[in-house]
């Protein structure tokens, strides 16, 4: 009976194991909050951008920008980040949001297309 109870559970331990292993941060309970905000841009190539500069990232789950609503949609974790954090990393990247802009030499150094019409 412990036997196949302890079979049971290792694999969940196991999961538990790999999940916490991939971020730096200790996991207090399952953290995930969700966000949404405007992000000025233009195309196929900022969402790249602007993505990028998230995704892969300590704390962050995901990151999606839609080009036609400008709208950014990102669950992150709240013990590691926050969204003020967030919009630091975009504008990093040269793209501005109502809170935070971008660097003018961040701005500039972006593809002429990529070059959208600043708030
Ligand atoms: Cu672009």
């Amino acid at each position: 009976m412990k036997k196949s109870i302890f079979r049971m559970i290792t694999p969940v331990f196991l999961g538990l194991a790999m999940l916490t292993s991939c971020g730096n941060e200790q996991n207090s309970g399952n953290n995930e909050t969700k966000t949404e905000f405007k992000v000025y841009g233009n195309c196929g190539m900022c969402e790249k951008t602007i993505e990028g500069s998230l995704n892969g990232q300590n704390g962050i789950h995901e990151a999606d920008w839609n080009k036609d609503t400008k709208m950014i949609t990102v669950t992150y974790d709240p013990n590691v980040l926050d969204e003020n954090r967030i919009k630091e990393k975009i504008a990093g990247v040269g793209y501005d949001t109502d809170s935070h802009k971008a660097k003018d030499e961040v701005y500039n150094s972006l593809p002429d297309c990529c070059q959208y019409d600043r708030p």
